[in-house]
């Protein structure tokens, strides 16, 4: 007997077999997949604003010279992701345009804002921490384009968590008022971090058929513990306590138990109802506008180019 198409396609995930632009993919992989790249892509894009308000502000030449450089390294990662959402056949126009219409999902915590310089540490530390995390395995992600793209963008993420923690390592070393700052911080951004990995398992829809295709290797539950067991011992590191009565250490298995997340709040934050949502979308669209006369430039040279080439 011959397998049937999805057999075929499902024998080429188990086999480990990379799935490229070209090839036949169930229209529900194809719709998985632009949904998972588009809100990444968003995230990188979005993820730019909260650290950049700080670019101005960095305490030396040497800080603002790596968070000059972090933040670009974010609108990189985001151009690599819309053009593997290209490969789906999802234009960068198209896609950009549901972002800024305010359809398109992006990671809940860009929803929060960074209110001092340790906000900026705790988002290198955390929120790039969190994301490398995520973002190894899908290194190892059914679909080729994607896959590749999260190889450089995990290496520079790297360099994002290391710069992160120096900061945050620098301010507890300094005076009580700077780690009491650290704390603070961290106060405000531990819960959300937790909640970058999506719901629990058992509430998130997606995940069941996103792990039998290889668009996801680990759950949502299984990639937030790992976090927790790596970044805990961090915090005890620095002298820092992590804002969770309930944490302790499981000695049977190893890992840290937690107390319960705050599920509604998330919920709020990712359904345009969190403290900085309105503020992401209007700059996003501000710079979308203030853009208008690069893309009407760069359009008039391409139409002289090819008038050119027809003469
Ligand atoms: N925030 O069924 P699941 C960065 C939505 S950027 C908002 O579990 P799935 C750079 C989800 O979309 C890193 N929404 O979904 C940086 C779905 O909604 P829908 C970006 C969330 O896809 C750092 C619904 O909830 N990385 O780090 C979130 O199987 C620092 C049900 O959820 C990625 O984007 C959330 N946290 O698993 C820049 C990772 N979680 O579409 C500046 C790629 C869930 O049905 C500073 N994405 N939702 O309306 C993934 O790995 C997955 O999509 C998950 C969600 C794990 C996020």
């Amino acid at each position: 007997n011959m397998p049937s198409l999805e057999q075929a396609f499902q024998q080429q995930i188990d086999s480990k077999c990379k799935v490229e632009p070209q090839d036949w993919m169930p229209p529900a992989y194809r719709q998985s997949l632009t949904r998972q790249i588009a809100q990444h892509a968003h995230s990188e894009y979005v993820g730019m604003l909260p650290e950049a308000a700080w670019i101005t502000r960095a305490p030396t030449l040497q800080r603002k010279s790596i968070l000059l450089a972090k933040v670009q390294d974010e609108a990189g990662h985001a151009q690599y992701l819309y053009a593997a959402l290209e490969t789906l056949g999802v234009g960068r126009e198209q896609a950009y345009l549901q972002l800024l219409n305010g359809a398109a999902k992006y990671l809940n915590i860009f929803n929060y804002p960074a209110m001092n310089w340790a906000d900026v540490g705790m988002i290198g530390w955390l929120t790039d921490g969190a994301a490398i995390v995520n973002q190894v395995p899908l290194s190892r992600s059914s679909y080729g384009p994607y896959a590749r793209a999260m190889i450089r963008i995990c290496q520079e993420e790297s360099f994002h968590h290391r710069q992160g923690f120096d900061l945050i390592r620098t301010m507890t070393e300094g005076t009580p008022q700077q780690r009491q700052m650290a704390q603070d911080a961290l106060d405000r951004w531990w819960w959300p971090t937790l909640m970058v990995f999506g719901p629990p398992d058992a509430d998130s829809p997606h995940s069941q058929r996103s792990m039998q295709w290889g668009i996801k290797l680990f759950s949502n539950d299984e990639l937030r513990q790992k976090f927790i067991d790596q970044t805990v011992p961090q915090v005890h590191y620095l002298g820092l306590r992590v804002p969770d009565p309930c944490l302790k250490l499981d000695r049977e298995s190893g890992h840290y138990k937690i107390g319960p997340i705050d599920w509604d709040e998330f919920k709020r934050s990712i359904n345009g109802q969190g403290m900085c949502n309105q503020d992401r979308i209007q700059a996003r669209n501000k710079a979308w506008e203030d853009g208008s006369w690069v893309r009407e430039a760069t359009a008039a040279y391409a139409d002289k180019q090819a008038a050119l080439k027809t003469e």
